[in-house]
């Protein structure tokens, strides 16, 4: 079969669908660079010396892994030289990375989670690298953290890497959803599907079930209509996933429909939910409403959302565009005392 490499790809949406300038073109393709070595490290795990506590932690309080403080330095090294980035953003750094005077300043800012699902690198289970970029806006030199503060809809491109059974890389520079598997043999990324769609209706949920009794009452109902199955309100029955790498749990419903939530809990109410909303949820948002799906935060368009400061947390409610319509529809019909906390 003669498949197209993701250089191939990204040259066609420059010149035939003037879809992404240059600038744009050369920070992917050194982003997936970047995903190579990190899946190399990934692959090799205990023969490498990468599985393991790193014995430091990150801004929000968390043990890092060796592998995230390895993935984060690949992705900085890989991108400060080459002219196309003004700074970078990482969930393992507690500020920004400005390119350093030394290299040209480009036009893009890159946030990324280097290495997300970290709970799952010791067990051999999939993870992934998540990443958003946004245009700088403005033309002076001097670069802060406000820069980055922008909503999610002015994402340039958005996309991950799975490392799982095949590694691959999922994209979007909006013009749909297409996926890229390393093929070892060449080392390349190779065009293996176009266009996904996320079917609007499902019967799969994604969420940590030990949260239940944590959870505010519109994300009880929905989940208890599911496990209700065929003699409950739904009239059918549900089936249950949940890996604990939001990029696994992300891609099997890109790939299948499905609804995932990580949404607000008692255990920490000063806290909107887990997950972060510029290192995770927006692009996630934004490949999945290019797949077809939508993203809330269970009340709002999360892509909307106006972030206040940059490892802000937020609620996800993600995927089939029907069931986050319901579990949105939820929030919005409880009485504003029980629908869990504001957005932010
Ligand atoms: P991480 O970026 O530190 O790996 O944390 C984010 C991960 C997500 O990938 C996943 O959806 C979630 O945390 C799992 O959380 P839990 O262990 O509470 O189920
Ligand atoms: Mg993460």
């Amino acid at each position: 079969m003669n498949r197209i490499s993701l250089t191939q790809y990204l040259v066609e949406q420059q010149r035939e669908r003037g879809r992404i300038p240059g600038q744009l073109r050369m920070l992917i393709e050194v982003v997936a660079r970047a995903c190579k070595r990190i899946a190399v490290s990934v692959n090799k795990g205990p023969l490498g010396d990468v599985i393991g506590t790193a014995h430091t932690e990150n801004v929000q309080g968390e043990v890092q892994k060796k592998l995230d403080i390895i993935s984060n330095e690949v992705l900085i090294q890989a991108n400060e030289w080459g002219g196309h980035l003004a700074a970078m953003a990482s969930e393992e750094m507690d500020s920004i990375h400005v390119v350093p005077n030394r290299y040209p300043q480009g036009e893009y800012l890159l946030l990324y989670d280097p290495l997300d699902g970290s709970s799952n690198i010791d067990v051999n289970v999939s993870i992934g690298t998540i990443f958003s970029v946004l245009r700088k806006v403005g033309h002076q030199r001097g670069i802060g953290e406000d820069d980055f503060l922008q909503p999610g809809r002015f994402q340039a491109a958005a996309g991950y890497c799975v490392y799982g059974p095949q590694s691959q890389l999922v994209l979007t520079v909006g013009d749909g959803v297409a996926v890229f598997t390393l093929d070892r043999e060449l080392g390349s990324w190779m065009l293996t599907e176009q266009n996904l769609q996320i079917p609007a209706d499902t019967k799969e949920f994604a969420v940590n079930m030990s949260n239940h009794r944590h959870w505010a009452p519109p994300v009880k109902r929905y989940i208890d209509e599911c496990l209700a199955g065929s003699t409950g309100p739904r009239g059918k029955d549900f089936n249950m996933r949940w890996v604990g790498s939001m990029v696994a749990d992300v891609h099997r419903i890109l790939c299948r429909g499905g609804v995932f939530m990580y949404p607000w809990d008692a255990r920490e109410p000063d806290k909107p939910g887990k997950l972060r909303l510029m290192y995770e949820a927006n692009p996630m948002a934004f490949l999945v409403e290019q797949a077809g799906g939508a993203a809330t935060n269970g009340r709002q368009r999360l892509m909307d959302l106006m972030p206040g400061k940059l490892h802000e947390r937020v609620a996800v409610v993600l995927g089939s565009k029907n069931e986050v319509e319901r579990i949105t529809q939820y929030h919005q019909e409880a009485p504003a005392a029980e629908a869990g906390p504001a957005a932010r």
